[in-house]
């Protein structure tokens, strides 16, 4: 019988640091990083959780290189990550999806390490009616083979195989954040009490199967076929009980697609021919934390983590969950 007496505690950032000692030659520059986007989440929850009183609900009236109207607490996310992080100097680049460019904190060819890429508050649009948000975040290193170039992009436009660490933090009913090194998924929640993040799941595993399915069916006549059979059968008697759950924001039912298993599902549409969500901020973090927990990741063609990415904001249809029910999905493509 557990003694929550006696348990020990262990904090996000204890749990980073031991993570950390499996790698001899480390000399923790990751681990401070990762130390930087705990304290940039921290303060964006402060303002998530009290939005409703601090005068930041409700949109920016900008639009951002996607497009998309801005919330305004996508403005202070944002500039809060860019300040938690542009003065940690192993940060060389950090790209965000409210960004038209990267920002050049320490040009690669003067030392600059990491590439930080991040959705700084994913799902803002469900900010109003007091749905959980998130933020993504993904880490690649800079890569010392390439000439030292204005932009950075040729560092970004990496494969997502490639990602050193990737998390997200979901701003639900309590503070949760998980995290991958690629040794693991492991998950802490914010005790708001202490500010601090305590370690509540360690390696984490996806269940490999799940009677959930979660995408907008309002767009299902422009879905590919596979897709429109895959949902027919799973209203079907013969799948004997799917249930469908949505909550419009990614971050949100990837965290339930992982502690409960199932799939998640972002096809092309005719709205959005390449899918929806992007690539090196969203899918790609997310992807390698599905895989890191034993599930999968696939744009309908491949693994995801395979693809090169051609542009920063490029977009990404996204199939993502547990392995059996992934593969069932592709089971209904010819
Ligand atoms: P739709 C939120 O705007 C978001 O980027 C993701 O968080 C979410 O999964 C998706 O868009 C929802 O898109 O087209 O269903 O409203």
């Amino acid at each position: 019988m557990k003694n929550s007496l006696t348990e020990p505690i262990v904090t996000a950032i204890q749990h980073i640091h031991e993570q950390q000692r499996s790698h001899p030659d480390a000399m923790g520059d990751l681990s401070w990083l990762l130390d930087g986007i705990l304290t940039a989440t921290k303060i964006i929850q402060s303002y998530v959780r009290r939005a409703g009183i601090l005068d930041v609900i409700g949109s920016q009236g900008t639009t951002n290189v996607q497009g998309e109207i801005v919330q305004k607490l996508d403005i202070i996310a944002n500039e809060t990550i860019l300040r938690c992080l542009g003065y940690r100097d192993i940060v060389g680049i950090m790209v965000s999806e409210e960004d038209d460019e990267p920002t050049i904190v320490k040009s690669p060819g003067s030392g600059g390490k990491y590439i930080v890429l991040f959705d700084p508050l994913d799902g803002s649009s469900n900010i109003d009616v007091n749905v959980s948000i998130g933020t993504i975040f993904s880490v690649l290193r800079c890569r010392p083979d390439l000439p030292d170039e204005k932009t950075g992009l040729a560092h970004c436009l990496q494969r997502g195989a490639e990602q050193v660490a990737a998390g997200y933090v979901v701003y639900g009913s309590s503070t949760v954040m998980a995290y991958t090194t690629g040794q693991g998924v492991h998950m802490a929640t914010l005790d708001p009490s202490v500010g601090t993040y305590v370690l509540h799941a360690e390696n984490l595993k996806m269940p490999a199967r799940g009677k959930t399915y979660s995408c907008n069916e309002a767009y299902c006549d422009t879905f590919p076929e596979g897709v429109q059979k895959y949902l027919r059968w799973a209203k079907s008697e013969e799948a004997g009980g799917y249930g469908l759950r949505y909550i419009g924001s990614l971050v949100a039912d990837f965290h339930r697609t992982m502690l409960k298993g199932g799939v998640f599902l972002y096809p092309p549409t005719s709205k959005n021919p390449q899918g929806k969500l992007r690539l090196l901020y969203e899918a790609n973090p997310l992807a390698f934390m599905a895989e890191q927990a034993g599930g999968v990741a696939t744009d309908f063609t491949g693994r995801l983590m395979d693809k090169t990415p051609t542009s920063l904001h490029e977009r990404t249809p996204l199939l993502i969950g547990s392995t059996e029910e992934v593969e069932r999905v592709m089971s209904f493509f010819d």
